[in-house]
């Protein structure tokens, strides 16, 4: 294995040997600087070990901003690349590998941890909880995403890279089409973080089920949790499928099984339909919960509440469900006749009748309202028109005639990133603008955030739009380059603008965050939006126990209520006196574990089964440990909980 490694380092590209230099280079300065600090111990106890959902929202947070810088400079290299014909800044291997990096880390790194980042930030606090209802697990999935993000990235810098596309269709991403172990990071990475989205949505489910606030029944939740809601019984059904498909490819390629070569009576449609039996709900699981953040968002800004609440849940609800039949539009081409292709065309079109529905309400509730112009709201608002254009692009795709000509062309590229940045990506960071003085107690300051907004968007536009064009004019994904006479040329010049526009908006969020950090305005109140939602009425940053005691709802927009209440001079029923309040405790297995899945999965990309049975076993031990262990909570004293709510 160690040959292997310095066998492709000697070997690799220049950018790549760059790359390991640099990474090498940064984690000494980490560990250089928490060190000089003396922050080890902080960072181990305040963060490594904690189960505490909010924590856990921030470093899901932290991490998929790094993959999201990641995932955008694959971007740009791509996009630089196909700037001008006939360039040869990246080579045909490196392109390939860069695009299906790119695609993976978007979705899975990127737009998954952003929403078990908002899910976790703010869950439990609308719903009046403590917690979640299995921190420990929280803290599990957690580090299996983190293990598993880390184990992917490696790829590049420790031996090839996956280079199948984020799809990884085999009989490419078969053995004898793809040797080395590209692939076999995409397998093994993909399957450790798939474990922890699996118990993220059990976790969420029971969760908002059983821990809601006297008084809260489903009609009276916030949409969000009704959002989570849907994208998590998504999650628990979509998973499996992607769970048996790789672990089916893996056994393929590390084991010598045939399910998926065609000689051996394997089929590779058979991956295919698993794949989007997965990858199909998978975009809804991304997007649902950005629905919930809009709906928050756009009546808070709005000052009203939201028009519709019940056509609200139902067609999350009937998303979610829809989801589910419509996987076939992907493969459209492959000729599984007129019958099937009619089912799916129809069944991918319904999808936008709820989603409609969902617009409508949104400006409904904007209509005649008080809006003010926040970053939040800003986001919000530019998600309407871009997402409507990306629905619009997608009924064009879902007409199977028509998809003979789309198919694999630009135009799809252009329309996928329309619904994930301008519908996924724009809406959860509304929702990061929303929920920051939250969890952090300060706001990021709204000018820099307007110059990253602006960037952003018209970076979008520019970016993207000519590559519907360039579609129409036959230019198909994954080239990664053109000839001149094509006359492509002009629209990829205009779209690599595009790209860099956009990383300088991304830019302007990262110099917002560390301005705002020294400079931004402090929220003392706690409510720093007017907000209508249970998690506004708890000071910021909320402390750990959360609620001091467990509020009583009967409405719908419960802290708005009780605001309003007050004004009348209604006061709220005198509350019981504090008790103590009991607390799971920090541990450090959630981390072990993850690390042990990491040896499993690093073993295995080698095909080094004695690492790998170290890690299975590592695995096995810490599962023991936690069955055996007797006092897993701690007790918070009456005098505790006074001097927290007091500071
Ligand atoms: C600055 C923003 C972005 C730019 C400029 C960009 C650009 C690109 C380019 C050039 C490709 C390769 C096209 C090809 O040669 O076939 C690509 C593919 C892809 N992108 Fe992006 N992208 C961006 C953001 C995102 C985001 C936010 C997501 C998802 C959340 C995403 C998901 C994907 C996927 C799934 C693929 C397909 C990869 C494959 O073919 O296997 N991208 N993108
Ligand atoms: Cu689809």
């Amino acid at each position: 294995m160690i040959n292997q490694i310095v066998e492709y380092l000697r070997n690799a590209d220049p950018l790549i040997q760059m790359s390991a230099v640099a990474a090498v280079l940064t984690l000494l300065g980490i560990i250089f600087a928490l060190t000089y600090f003396k922050k080890w111990g902080w960072l181990w106890r305040e963060w490594i070990t904690t189960v505490d959902h909010k924590k856990i929202g921030i470093m899901y947070l932290i991490c998929a901003l790094l993959m999201l810088f990641r995932g955008g400079v694959d971007a740009l290299l791509m996009r630089t690349q196909l700037a001008f014909p006939n360039m040869n800044f990246l080579d045909s291997q490196h392109y390939n590998e860069i695009f299906s990096t790119h695609g993976t880390i978007m979705i899975l790194f990127v737009a998954m941890p952003l929403i078990f980042a908002m899910m976790n930030i703010a869950v439990p606090l609308q719903i009046g909880a403590r917690d979640v209802a299995f921190p420990f697990l929280n803290a599990v999935s957690f580090w299996l995403f983190f293990f598993g993000a880390l184990l992917f990235n490696l790829s590049f810098i420790l031996g090839g890279s996956p280079d199948a596309g984020w799809v990884s269709y085999p009989p490419l991403a078969e053995l004898s089409h793809s040797p080395g172990p590209g692939i076999n990071y995409y397998v093994l990475s993909l399957q450790i973080s798939g474990i922890g989205s699996i118990a993220t949505g059990i976790n969420f489910i029971v969760t908002i089920l059983k821990m809601r606030a006297p008084g809260m029944t489903l009609m009276k939740m916030p949409l969000f949790c009704w959002s989570v809601l849907a994208s998590c019984i998504v999650i628990i059904f979509a998973f499996p499928a992607l769970t048996v498909a790789l672990a089916l490819l893996g056994m393929d390629r590390i084991f010598g099984t045939h399910f998926f070569t065609m000689l051996h009576g394997g089929n590779p449609m058979m991956y295919v339909n698993l794949f989007w039996v997965w990858g199909h709900p998978e975009v809804y699981i991304a997007i649902l919960p950005v629905y919930g953040i809009l709906s928050e968002v756009v009546s808070t800004f709005s000052r009203k509440r939201i028009f519709g609440y019940k056509s609200m849940v139902a067609s999350l609800m009937l998303i979610s469900v829809i989801s589910y039949f419509v996987w076939v539009h992907h493969f459209f081409t492959m000729g599984a006749g007129p019958g099937v292709n009619s089912f799916f065309a129809v069944a991918s079109m319904a999808v936008g009748i709820p989603t409609g529905v969902k617009v409508f309400n949104w400006l409904f509730t904007m209509f005649r309202g008080r809006i003010r112009l926040t970053l939040p709201m800003l986001w919000s608002l530019t998600f309407i028109p871009c997402f409507a254009v990306g629905g619009a692009t997608g009924i064009m795709l879902a007409s199977a005639p028509a998809d003979y000509q789309f198919h694999n062309s630009y135009f799809v590229i252009a329309h996928f990133h329309q619904t994930l940045i301008g519908g996924a990506v724009f809406g959860l960071l509304a929702g990061m603008y929303y929920w920051w003085p939250k969890m952090f107690g300060f706001k990021l300051n709204e000018t820099l955030g307007k110059w990253a907004f602006w960037f952003f968007n018209i970076g979008f536009y520019v970016c993207f739009m000519p590559q519907y064009a360039l579609g129409f004019m036959g230019m198909t994904r994954r080239v990664y380059t053109y000839p001149a006479e094509t006359g492509w040329g002009t629209l990829n010049f205009v779209s690599t603008i595009g790209a860099y526009l956009m990383g300088i908006g991304f830019l302007f969020i990262v110099v917002q965050i560390l301005y705002s950090i020294r400079y931004g305005e402090r929220d003392t109140t706690g409510d720093p939006w007017d907000g209508r939602t249970l998690e506004w009425s708890l000071p910021s940053p909320v402390p750990h126990y959360n609620f001091a005691q467990i509020p009583t709802v009967n409405e719908r927009d419960a802290w708005w209520e009780m605001k309003q209440q007050r004004k009348e001079g209604i006061l709220p029923p005198t509350k019981e006196p504090l008790k103590p309040i009991h607390m799971p405790n920090n541990s450090s297995l959630p981390f072990f574990m993850g690390l042990a899945f990491f040896v499993a999965g690093f073993g295995l990309v080698f095909n080094q089964f004695i690492i790998a049975t170290v890690g299975l076993i590592g695995v096995v031990v810490c599962m023991l440990w936690r069955s055996l262990e007797k006092d897993t909570g701690h007790w918070i004293s009456v005098d505790e909980i006074k001097q927290m709510e007091a500071s």
